[in-house]
């Protein structure tokens, strides 16, 4: 990278940027040490739904983009078991899942009151629902995955049972605007990313299937800006160590 790349790519990070006398460039992150530190992978759905709950709940992070293939130490160190979503909070708490990661955020700030507080019984069947998906749809999904790639032969069971599951939500938005009611969730922003990764399986079969009510509520996501914002690309922070600001910069 050349010295003028740099220069704007570290100003449009958000960090404080001077060049003394002796011509040397000096970045100025000191704004950004009470921040907490999200590793996060661009793709992954669960490091998406993290980032959608900061940026909904207008938080700021430091972002640290990683691969798989090379993770950082100082994300392997914070969390061992190593899987993104990983928050290093200011106080040293470190949230290793991206439930924990979504529930932090809301619980600092919910400006579109996604927790939906004023009704108490929610959260428990909000967190139920979720917890389904997670884990019920999630395997119906990757062996679903694994069948179109592997063209085995047997693609349509396998997307037959994820259509279990789109039922529940078809059923739930015949007469509401989100999954919870007519007011967006937790819910829905925990299962955008894994109901984005069905529908791009067999994107012909999607767009002519039985789910009208699920491709809106899904199309209305993708097409915001705000997914735009929390799918943008970043370079890469084992690369040089970047500061990248994410989130709502509420503060
Ligand atoms: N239950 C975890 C799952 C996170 C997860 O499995 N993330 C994948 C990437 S999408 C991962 O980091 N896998 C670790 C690896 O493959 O090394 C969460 O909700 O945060």
């Amino acid at each position: 990278m050349n010295r003028s790349d740099f220069l704007k790519r570290a100003s449009s990070s958000g960090a404080g940027i001077s060049i003394d006398e002796s011509n040397d460039i000096k970045i100025m992150i000191n704004n950004t040490a009470n921040l907490p530190i999200l590793y996060s992978l661009r793709n992954c759905p669960y490091a998406m739904r993290a980032r959608i709950a900061i940026f909904k709940a207008k938080q700021t992070v430091m972002l640290r983009d990683i691969v798989l293939s090379n993770k950082p130490k100082e994300m392997i160190t914070a969390s061992p078991k190593a899987t993104v979503p990983v928050l290093v909070l200011t106080n040293g708490i470190v949230l290793e899942e991206s439930l924990a990661v979504m529930l932090w955020a809301l619980n600092e700030t919910d400006p579109d009151d996604l927790l939906q507080k004023q009704h108490a019984r929610e959260l428990s069947e909000m967190l139920q629902l979720i917890n389904t998906f997670d884990h019920n749809f999630k395997a119906c999904l990757e062996q679903y995955k694994c069948a179109k790639r592997y063209r085995e032969s047997n693609v349509v069971e396998c997307r037959e049972a994820c259509e279990q599951y789109l039922k529940i939500l078809e059923r739930r938005l015949n007469s509401q605007l989100f999954l919870m009611s007519n007011t967006e969730s937790l819910v829905d922003i925990a299962l955008v990313p894994f109901l984005r990764q069905f529908a791009r399986v067999e994107r012909q079969w999607y767009l002519k299937s039985p789910y009208p009510n699920v491709r809106k509520w899904l199309n209305n996501y993708l097409q915001s800006p705000m997914f735009t914002k929390v799918m943008a690309k970043y370079p890469l922070w084992l690369d040089n160590h970047e500061v990248v600001l994410f989130g709502g910069i509420s503060k």
